[in-house]
């Protein structure tokens, strides 16, 4: 398991046709600097997406344009491999494994579960939705990853998966695998909804206009940031408890320019909250065209992309499936007899 760099892995949903600000600052921005220092891999979780009964042509088209976003944001296949989910089969194998080590009570504390299984009601939720966190650390854990680079909002989920991999650790034997850390960047790991800053911005859940889409006509985008939601006052100023919306902006507007939040309220001093917004439309507006444009130039271009997926759907294979036979092994299942 001797590696030159740590390894670093992430991934997401392909359940809508843009990804959101959100997925942007809290962890895609990670995923291009980490892989300067560490060997990446970053997935399309199309087997995730299947909890939510997505149209299968929607499906595959989301999952292409999910991918397309990576590389638009500056993930690079030359260094990092970027894959779909259900090309390694090793993912659904390992799930299994480590579905008979998660008890049910420990999948059922899942805040995420309980808040997807509650908008649907029971008989609308599936045991997909239940499994969802053994999924997620099967693929983290099947590459024996070092770190995770994610939003707040899959703490708990990372908090399972070391659970998990202690877990094996002891039953199994040291080394059995990673025990996974968690990389949250405290100033964007919650981008919040623009009409409701009491909620995170979300690709399946915010209305759409309290999304900042990558893909969406800028002039939507201007639009969304300039009727978002404020508090009252008219001071802009940080304070997350009594002003959700401005508090919100100001993140934005910091995360995008890399100015200091105390610095851009010291500029807006004396000014009104429309100021702010207007400004803060044009940054967005700016920051987001060429990712927008690249993005497109690799929808545009399918095959060229298939074929990226298909260069990182083997590298995965070849990483993931010694781990697996290390762990069948080591759970009692005979090899197979390798046929010719
Ligand atoms: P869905 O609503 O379909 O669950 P989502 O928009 O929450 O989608 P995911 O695919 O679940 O996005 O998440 C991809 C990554 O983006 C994860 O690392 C997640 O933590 C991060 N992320 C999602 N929403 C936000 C947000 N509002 N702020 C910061 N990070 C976020
Ligand atoms: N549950 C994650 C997506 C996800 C993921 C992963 C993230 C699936 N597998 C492994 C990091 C590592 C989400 O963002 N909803």
């Amino acid at each position: 398991m001797a590696r030159m760099k740590p390894r670093v892995f992430s991934a997401m949903q392909p359940t809508s046709d843009s990804l959101q600000l959100g997925n942007y600052l809290g962890a895609l921005v990670e995923w291009v600097k980490l892989q300067d220092t560490h060997d990446a891999i970053y997935g399309v979780v199309d087997l995730h997406a299947l909890t939510v009964a997505p149209d299968p042509a929607v499906l595959r088209e989301r999952t292409r344009r999910t991918a397309a976003q990576f590389l638009a944001a500056g993930v690079d296949p030359e260094r990092s491999t970027v894959f779909v989910q259900s090309h390694v089969a090793e993912h659904t194998q390992l799930a299994w494994l480590l579905s008979t080590f998660t008890g049910m009570g420990e999948a059922g504390r899942m805040t995420q579960f309980k808040d997807k299984s509650a908008k649907v009601g029971e008989s609308g939720t599936n045991v997909g939705l239940f499994t969802y966190p053994v999924l997620m650390a099967a693929d983290i854990l099947l590459y024996d990853t070092n770190v995770v680079p994610v939003g707040e909002d899959q703490r708990q989920h990372l908090e399972l998966s070391r659970d998990l991999a202690e877990r094996l650790n002891t039953r199994l034997g040291d080394g059995s695998v990673v025990v996974p850390e968690p990389h949250i960047v405290k100033e964007t790991a919650k981008i919040y909804d623009l009409q409701d800053p009491t909620r995170k911005m979300s690709k399946s859940f915010s209305s759409p206009k309290g999304l900042i889409e990558i893909l969406d006509d800028p002039k939507k985008v201007a639009k969304n940031i300039k009727s978002a939601a404020t508090d009252s006052g008219t001071v802009v100023s940080f304070d997350r408890e009594e002003k959700p919306g401005v508090s919100n902006l100001l993140t934005i507007y910091s995360a995008l320019t890399g100015r200091t939040v105390e610095d851009i309220v010291a500029e807006y001093e004396g000014k009104m909250y429309g100021h702010l917004k207007v400004d803060l439309a044009d940054v967005v507006v700016e920051y987001l065209t060429p990712v927008h444009e690249r993005a497109m130039d690799w929808i545009e271009s399918p095959d060229k992309l298939d074929g990226v997926l298909a260069d990182g759907a083997s590298k995965a294979r070849g990483m993931a499936r010694p781990t697996l036979e290390r762990l069948y092994d080591r759970v009692g299942l005979i090899a197979p007899q390798l046929q010719g």
